[in-house]
């Protein structure tokens, strides 16, 4: 929607799982759509729902003045865009990236006449375009395009918009996504120590979200710890605690028959700041030996 009233025209290229849900999403919404994707197969379906169905890419960037691009990496994007001409579009990129590719992204893009944003998207394929599902998409770069195109951009997805640098959404993005790494790491390893124990994981699982979501908020104290620079402040179970209580958590491991492969590196940085003469803190300055 160009906030006009109007639902202008959108081109989307790539119809992978996730572009699938997108036009899908736009069409419901009664957005005119172009739709271009490599393998063509994937593409002719729209055309029975309502799509336009380019032949390539370039073609498809010409019929619309938003295009977006949901493709596998960045190069997909050079590569798909190389033979468009860009002048006068707004380009959203919806494609994962890091930070440093959606900065050059944008020089790119920019230097090709075209406005830019990009995209890093917290939702999956099934919640795309399902409202409450809170799904949403971290947008940075270009703040007038942002605005000028936010009721499009806010059907398949929530949307935040997290600043002008066009690096912010992918580094939003990957912080998130790194956050939950380092759960599934600590969930796989919990599982491991039931598995085959009489405990069923149908019964364990309740048990191991609650205990998450109750510790969820230990990241507003790392953020009131890096804010204040005061790493001690509301610490209730401090690292010379932390530190004892690992060595259980290892001879646990070694009693199950469970590799402790997943918790060590961070066991190691513990110590070490332990080592420092920091075990009044909580865990806040593992954060120093990363980033110093
Ligand atoms: N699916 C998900 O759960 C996640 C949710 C969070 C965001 N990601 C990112 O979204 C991007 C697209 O993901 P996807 O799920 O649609 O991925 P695929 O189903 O594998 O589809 C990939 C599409 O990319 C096309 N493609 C690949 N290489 C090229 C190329 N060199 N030139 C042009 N297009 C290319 C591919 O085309 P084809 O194989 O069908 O011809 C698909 O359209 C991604 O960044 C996720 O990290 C999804």
């Amino acid at each position: 929607n160009d906030n006009t009233g109007e639902k202008s025209r959108l081109t989307l290229l790539g119809l992978g799982a996730m572009g699938t849900a997108l036009a899908r999403a736009w069409l419901a919404a009664g957005h005119p759509l172009t739709v271009w994707n490599r393998t063509s197969s994937r593409a002719e379906p729209f055309a029975a729902e309502g799509a336009a169905v380019a032949g390539t890419a370039a073609e498809a960037v010409a019929a619309s003045d938003l295009v977006v691009v949901c493709l596998l990496d960045d190069v997909s994007v050079g590569e798909a865009l190389a033979d468009a001409d860009l002048r006068g579009k707004d380009l959203v990129d919806l494609t994962t990236g890091t930070p440093a590719q959606a900065r050059a992204r944008a020089e790119w893009a920019e230097k090709r006449g075209a406005r830019f944003l990009d995209g890093g998207i917290m939702a999956v394929p099934p919640t795309i375009g399902t409202p409450g599902s809170g799904g949403y998409v971290f947008y940075s770069g270009s703040r007038a395009l942002f605005e000028a195109r936010h009721s499009a951009l806010a059907i398949p997805a929530g949307t935040r918009y997290v600043g002008e640098d066009p690096g912010f959404a992918a580094l939003h993005d990957v912080a998130l996504l790194s956050a939950m790494t380092g759960m599934f790491a600590g969930v796989s390893h919990a599982f491991a120590l039931i598995r085959d124990k009489d405990i069923a994981p149908k019964d364990f699982a309740p048990l191991v979200v609650d205990w998450l979501t109750a510790m969820a908020p230990y990241a507003y104290g790392v953020a009131d710890h890096l804010e204040s620079g005061d790493y001690t402040k509301g610490v209730v179970s401090n690292l010379a605690m932390m530190v004892e209580g690992n060595s259980t958590l290892l001879r646990t491991a070694g009693e199950q028959g469970v590799s402790a492969e997943l918790l060590t590196p961070f066991m190691a940085l513990m110590e070490r700041r332990l080592a420092d003469g920091h075990g009044d803190e909580g865990t806040t300055g593992v954060i120093d030996l990363l980033t110093r």
